[in-house]
């Protein structure tokens, strides 16, 4: 399946995997790369050095491409744009910001850049800035997210710009991937199938399980008031935190209530730490390879198209 996407990364299935921050580390990015995809080292908020290690960790491991995810409001990201530089990394990511004052040097280090947009304004402006493709992710999203959902937002951009368009928030297989392919996406990012994979080793057991049995209605939005809004899963953290915000807290005490949650759900306090999951996360039913699911939803995608295009309206 060949798109403008797959022929700018050089990859073989029109699949990236989302750059989750402390979820995405190197095996899980060296693996999606390997099996044909575009793997993604999540930057978070972590500190170049770590970046880079873990850069050359998947460098150990495949000569395939991969990226990086830069999330825009780390405190480190300009030092992380650094060090993608320096390590001559094929690709880029950007999250949770606009990359604009990032692309002249990026570019002219030959990196291929990608931003995430939630919005179609900032795609037309983030194409003038010479971004290669732009990741539209809707609300369905795990994580920081827009107001707008996939289905919506995705054939908006399509039609507002000439770049290539990746569509991400609410996809995890083939029926997900043929949908976004019609609304003109020409791949898709899924962060929470790939973060319930065997190859996803940086969060704890309970971390995977617990998005294993998650269903449809197990995800809410808080940090609304913060301006931040973060699609988690509904667990005891989420209760509270939703509680203080219905009582007024202030965005500080917000703030300061959420340090150190992600880690602790990373670590395997799954109550009363932060799981950042989408809402596609109810039709996830079990850890598998990163092989075994880039596979099926590639052979979903190819049966779905087949019956599509033997469909007749006409016939009786
Ligand atoms: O970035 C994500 N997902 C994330 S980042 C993250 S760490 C974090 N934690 C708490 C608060 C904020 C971040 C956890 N999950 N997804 C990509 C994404 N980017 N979603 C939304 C956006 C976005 C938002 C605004 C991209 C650009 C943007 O631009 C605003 C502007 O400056 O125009």
């Amino acid at each position: 399946m060949k798109t403008r996407v797959t022929e700018i990364l050089g990859i073989k299935y029109p699949i990236i995997q989302g750059g989750m921050a402390w979820v995405a580390t190197s095996d899980l990015a060296a693996a999606v790369s390997k099996a044909g995809g575009s793997g993604t080292i999540g930057a978070g908020s972590a500190p170049a050095d770590w970046v880079r290690a873990e850069i050359q960790k998947v460098k150990s491991m495949t000569d395939k491409p991969f990226a990086v995810n830069i999330m825009l409001l780390s405190p480190f990201a300009k030092d992380v744009v650094n060090v993608c530089i320096e390590e001559k990394v094929p690709v880029v990511t950007t999250g949770a910001g606009n990359p604009g004052i990032y692309m002249e040097e990026l570019k002219a280090a030959g990196i291929k850049v990608m931003a995430v947009v939630p919005a179609v304004a900032l795609a037309k402006r983030l194409e003038k800035l010479g971004v290669d493709a732009v990741i539209v992710e809707g609300m369905e999203a795990g994580g920081h997210i827009g107001e707008t959902t996939t289905m919506a937002l995705v054939p908006q951009v399509v039609d507002a710009v000439e770049i290539p368009v990746i569509a991400a928030g609410g996809i995890a297989d083939g029926r997900g991937m043929v949908a976004a392919l019609a609304l003109g996406a020409e791949a898709v990012q899924m962060g929470t199938r790939f973060a319930a994979s065997h190859e996803c080793t940086a969060p704890h057991d309970n971390y995977k399980e617990a998005i294993i049995k998650a269903s449809d209605r197990d995800t809410v939005v808080t940090g609304k008031a913060t301006g931040h809004p973060v699609r988690v899963l509904k667990n005891k953290l989420a209760k509270d935190f939703m509680n203080m915000e219905k009582q007024g807290a202030s965005a500080e005490e917000l703030e300061a209530y959420g340090v150190g949650k992600y880690r602790m759900a990373i670590l395997g306090d799954v109550k009363e730490g932060s799981i950042l999951c989408g809402q596609i996360a109810g039709m996830i039913g079990q850890v598998q390879s990163v092989e075994e699911i880039i596979t099926d939803i590639m052979q979903e995608s190819q049966t779905i198209l087949g019956r599509l295009s033997a469909y007749n309206p006409e016939a009786d």
